[in-house]
């Protein structure tokens, strides 16, 4: 089945932020920003910026009527800078202009007097600081200092990984309206409505009663947008508050790609310790988060790279340790995977290193340490594990043996032109890892036409929850998917919403979907009964638009089933709560069972390197991937391409670059490459894992929307080995591989500073 939004998107008739219509007398917002990435803010100067045209109100930190401060986890990030600037981008002032090109222009003429302060970039140096967002946070299992006196081979080193910018297609923004008796209604581009209610709330000083946040659909947000809208949401709620104006503000790319956080980089050490049969025996990993300025959701990604620090594999013995670094970067924040691929990057480095010394395949370490049944991950919960089965199929049905005896044939033959081929296992947790957030509601309305309204907490983002949402309601009811119609977010229809994140929004406002249908149905089964002579409602379903009893269609059709409800006065609709059973974590212990359930896959990618150019073509990312049963298999099959293609780009293309100053040097998409339709992989084949294992997610199929991005990771050690067949290096394990570095290992130019030609 297609995702419901396929007509409209095509058309060009799906409604975005930037589609609402205006209301008469809205005004824009544009801000002036921290030009320098740290320093005393002595002053600032908006005497021009006042009379220039069209300006309606500037706004600083001192005019705020509520609390300075959006900070959601830790309270230390100010909606407008007041006595500090600490990032390049961080907003100073509102402009609230009559148009949109005017308010950039009054912007422009803001000046600032700033004392500069020292700038931290690098993660490392702010550790060596004692510069922390939270206290370091670890994971023990087993003992692994003593382990290592025992292995028969242990290997140290190091990894670089960078950030990555998100790129929805749809920058930030929100337009903030006002209601009556002081309220506001707030139309916002935000993965989390919840957290934008919260936000403006505080910084207007509103109780959440009085705002509304109302979302449609999000042109991409991939964690973006889970809390790093709520800034530009608070300053439209701000202008609004004190202009009594409605008030837009849609960033420019430009301004979005200075102004927000991205993935986050980090620099981690590992050591690993293996038995002479290739065994992991033990694994110490250190971790140090650059979290930018301030903490956003900083605390929770370094959780879940713990979380994921072990990937698919079964080690005895870890010491996980991890530091979130403040530095004068933007707050980076959550980004698909949400800290999971940083985690399992390292651990794939760790062994790549160990094979290389070893002279072994990195797939035979990979393969005889994955994690089976029973297996304890580092976080206490036990292992129900496909990374066996989705490995199997994955290396039968590709028939991995081949793909890698082809490539060493062709390298073989092939003076310039080199294949590299890398296996990627995957198992990532399905559940926020913050326990309280998984839980969600659902509001069905069954209206006497038999047309039926469904509305979540979840967010729309193209990931295509809705097209889900509407399939629970249709499955339930027995309705073609025309039928059910699913309306916006809406904080007064659907309250205190967990945000659109961690891969679980269809499985929890799915489940309460199911729920409240399930209410409406079985009332609907009673008033049937009489009508169609039958005893009890068991022995009734409801399939293609009727009533059937006892497997045999009656002529009692859906909607004067629903009339005749009403006029019994019985109650078509229903608002239903859903929170995942069995799970928890204590982190006196750091110890518990945080996940609903795992998703597994493993995926074979095979790359071509042209060793005269260092460039380099991906040929085929083949993956077994474990959907349950897909409720979706188009939108399923989506997310996996796409997710695969954002983790390539991550792994190869896309380097984000400051410099010392802390100045995002890849400001716009002409420093800034990310793939195209010329860059992915030729070919994408995916399998579903053949399972029947039961789960928690909605109707078995299990969620989809991070996990495939880590197949994506694949292609840097299969790029890597593919440098290693032209030329006896060793790579550094150093995100993003760009065809620079790549051209560097091939001829060991290791006196190229990469810093100095980035600069
Ligand atoms: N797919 C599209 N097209 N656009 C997006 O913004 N976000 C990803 C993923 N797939 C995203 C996407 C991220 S980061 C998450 S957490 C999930 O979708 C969220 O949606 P779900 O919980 O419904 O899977
Ligand atoms: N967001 C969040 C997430 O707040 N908690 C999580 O555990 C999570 N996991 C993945 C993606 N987003
Ligand atoms: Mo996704 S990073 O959980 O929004």
């Amino acid at each position: 089945m297609k995702n419901i939004d396929s007509k409209s998107h095509v058309r060009g008739e799906s409604v975005y932020l930037d589609d609402i219509p205006l209301v008469e007398g809205t005004l824009f917002a544009c801000v002036f920003d921290s030009p320098v990435a740290h320093g005393k803010l002595k002053s600032v100067d908006t005497t021009e910026a006042q009379t220039s045209e069209g300006v309606f109100r500037v706004i600083t930190a001192k005019d705020l009527i509520g609390e300075n401060q959006i900070g959601g986890i830790v309270p230390d990030e100010p909606l407008l800078a007041d006595g500090e600037v600490h990032f390049q981008g961080m907003p100073i002032v509102i402009v609230v202009v009559t148009s949109e090109t005017l308010a950039h222009k009054a912007a422009k003429k803001i000046t600032a007097d700033i004392e500069p302060l020292e700038v931290v970039t690098d993660p490392r140096v702010a550790a060596a600081d004692g510069d922390l967002i939270v206290p370091p946070k670890k994971f023990v299992l087993g003992d692994a200092a003593s382990a290592f006196a025992n292995c028969a081979h242990v290997f140290e080193g190091k990894t670089e990984q960078n950030g990555q910018e998100h790129l929805y297609i749809e920058t930030q923004g929100a337009y903030a309206v006002p209601t009556e008796n002081g309220g506001l209604k707030v139309y916002s581009s935000t993965q989390g409505p919840t957290a934008v209610q919260r936000a403006v709330c505080r910084v207007t000083g509103l109780a959440m009663h009085q705002v509304e946040v109302d979302v449609q659909r999000l042109g991409g947000g991939f964690g973006g947008k889970e809390d790093q809208a709520n800034a530009w949401a608070g300053i439209c709620a701000v202008a609004t508050q004190l202009t009594k104006r409605p008030v837009k503000y849609a960033l420019h790319r430009m301004e979005d790609m200075r102004m927000t956080g991205k993935r986050h980089p980090y620099s981690s050490d590992y050591k690993i310790g293996l038995d002479r049969d290739l065994k992991i025996v033990a694994y110490e990993a250190t971790f140090y988060q650059n979290a930018g300025a301030s903490c956003d959701l900083s605390p929770p990604v370094l959780e879940r790279t713990l979380f994921h620090c072990t990937n698919s594999y079964y080690i005895p013995n870890v010491t996980a340790t991890a530091y979130s670094c403040r530095t004068n970067l933007p707050p980076n924040t959550a980004f698909r995977g949400f800290g999971g691929p940083q985690g399992m990057f390292v651990i794939e480095s760790a062994i790549a290193h160990a094979a290389e010394k070893l002279n072994v395949a990195a797939s035979e370490i990979q393969r005889r340490n994955l994690i089976d049944d029973g297996d304890e991950f580092p976080y206490g919960q036990k292992a129900e594990s496909d990374a066996i089965t989705s490995w199997t199929q994955a290396e039968e049905k590709y028939d991995f043996a081949t793909l890698q005896k082809e490539a060493v044939e062709f390298n073989a033959s092939s003076r310039y032109f080199k294949k590299g081929v890398a296996m990627m296992p995957v198992c990532f947790g399905i559940s926020f890892t913050k326990t309280p957030m998984n839980q969600a509601r659902s509001l069905v309305h069954v209206y006497t036409d038999g047309s039926v309204a469904v509305s979540t907490g979840a967010v729309e983002m193209g990931q295509g929850v809705n097209t889900k949402m509407a399939q629970v309601a249709a499955r339930m009811f027995g309705l073609e998917i025309d039928s059910v119609k699913v309306h916006t977010t809406n904080t007064l229809r659907i309250a205190n919403t967990s945000p659109t994140a961690a891969s679980a929004a269809a499985d929890l406002n799915g489940k309460a979907t199911q729920l409240a249908c399930e209410t409406i149905r079985k009332r609907l089964l009673e008033v049937a009964l009489p009508l169609v002579e039958a005893a009890n409602i068991d022995d009734l379903s409801l399939a293609d638009g009727f009533v059937y009893r006892s497997g045999e269609r009656t002529s009692l059709a859906w909607a004067p089933l629903v009339m005749e409800a009403h006029l019994k006065r019985v109650n078509l609709s229903e608002h239903s709560h859903y929170a995942t059973p069995g799970i928890g974590f204590d982190w006196s212990i750091a110890k518990g069972h945080p996940f609903a359930y795992h998703v597994y896959g493993t995926a074979v990618v095979g790359v071509t390197v042209d060793c005269l150019r260092g460039r380099y073509e991906v040929d085929y990312v083949k993956c077994c991937h474990d959907f349950g049963t897909s409720m979706n298999t188009a939108v399923d099959l989506g997310q996996i391409e796409g997710g695969i293609v954002q983790g390539l780009g991550w792994m190869t293309m896309e380097e984000v670059v400051y410099d010392d100053d802390g100045k995002l040097r890849s400001n716009a998409l002409s420093t800034y490459k990310v793939p195209d339709i010329y860059s992915i992989p030729a070919e994408i084949a995916v399998l579903p894992l053949e399972t029947t294992r039961e789960n928690m997610a909605i109707f078995n199929s299990k969620a989809v929307g991070e996990p495939p991005l880590m197949y994506g990771i694949g292609a840097y050690f299969a790029i890597r080995n593919a440098v290693k067949a032209y030329s006896d290096c060793s790579p550094a394990f150093d995100l993003p591989f760009t065809p620079e570095k790549v051209l560097m290992n091939l001829y060991n130019s290791d006196l190229v500073d990469m810093k100095a030609i980035n600069s």
